[in-house]
């Protein structure tokens, strides 16, 4: 019976023993949390950056990095310099950190869904911003604030609808300048704007090919179509960093970008802005940059472990060759 007793006992202190230790180890777990918090009264957040491709994402990132100090956030920054890999390798390292919350601009819409599942084992909340993914399981990520690009892109067709509509020509020629393959900004741009001309069959797009967002490609393709077709009524360029590399080729061959052929571009970084005004373009479509606040906020709640809207649009212009330019305040990017 001694015997028995004794085993008894060793069992518990044995447990008891347990017992402290995993307290302990919740506890300095439960520490470094709360350190994060206490050190420098803000979370952590793991930030995924595509790249530097335009004037538009050096906007986007200095606004977010802006708006964390501002909040005493402390931000992880990688810049995956335009390879989804590398956002992958980020958010893995983030999740190994134990940051609070991963914010990050998906690239592309694919492919997010294994690393997704490993911050959420992690318990680690997921807010998508600026570019959409498509995932099977939608609770991958708590929210999306961005960009409503296929509106974009039905403002861009209701431009040029406006613009012809007094004209009798038979066929109004498009060139379209189409953003990075696969991301949801580039195909919602494409699909809004084929949404409003699809109805009108004398509206034909003759040439898309994809200059990846980058004032180079742009250059080169403008090369490319101005030497395929000497009938171009309309370029269509999903970002001004394109545009800019388009409106090179054109004045160098002599052409008046604006005039002899009408030119749509988004995002109304400044310098685009400066062609409206010199008639080098004529409409601008914003795109804007300048979310950071409201990305910190968001994860800031997450943070709190608050809810937060699924999906938000930011509030975005349309600028238009018939506005009163001078109006326009400097765009800061
Ligand atoms: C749009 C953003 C796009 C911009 C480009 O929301 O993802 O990427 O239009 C940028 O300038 O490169
Ligand atoms: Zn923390």
């Amino acid at each position: 019976m001694v015997r028995r007793k004794k085993q008894l006992s060793t069992l518990f202190s044995i447990i008891i023993l347990a017992m402290i230790i995993s307290s302990l180890l919740g506890c300095s777990a439960q520490k470094k949390r709360v350190s994060h918090i206490e050190n420098n009264g803000g979370i952590i957040v793991g930030f995924s950056q595509i790249g530097a491709e335009s004037a538009w994402r050096t906007c986007n990132t200095r606004s977010v990095q802006e708006a964390a100090s501002r909040r005493g956030v402390q931000l992880v920054y990688d810049n995956a310099e335009q390879k989804q890999e590398n956002q992958i390798k980020a958010l893995r390292s983030f999740i190994a950190y134990q940051v609070d919350v991963i914010v990050f601009v998906p690239i592309v819409t694919d492919g997010w869904d294994n690393v997704l599942q490993e911050a959420r084992d992690a318990g680690i909340p997921v807010l998508v911003t600026d570019r959409k993914i498509d995932v099977e399981d939608q609770g991958l990520y708590a929210g999306f604030i961005g960009t409503d690009s296929p509106k974009e892109g039905r403002n861009a067709g209701l431009f040029v609808l406006d613009k012809f509509k007094e004209s009798d020509k038979e066929q109004i020629n498009i060139v379209e300048l189409f953003g990075t393959e696969g991301s949801s900004v580039a195909i919602g741009r494409a699909d809004g704007f084929r949404e409003v001309l699809d109805e009108h069959p004398r509206y034909r797009i003759i040439y898309s090919k994809s200059g990846d967002f980058l004032r180079s490609r742009g250059y080169e393709l403008a090369v490319e179509f101005l030497d395929l077709y000497d009938d171009i009524d309309v370029i269509y360029s999903h970002n001004d960093g394109m545009t800019l590399g388009v409106i090179e080729a054109m004045e160098e061959r002599g052409l008046r970008p604006g005039k002899d052929i009408v030119f749509i571009t988004i995002d109304a970084q400044q310098a685009a802005i400066d062609a409206l005004i010199e008639g080098k373009v004529n409409c601008v479509i914003e795109c804007n940059p300048k979310t950071g606040p409201e990305i910190i906020e968001l994860a800031e709640r997450l943070a709190a472990g608050e809810s937060i809207p699924r999906l938000q649009y930011v509030h975005e212009e349309v600028f238009y060759e018939t506005d009163d330019l001078s109006l326009i305040a400097p765009r800061g990017y």
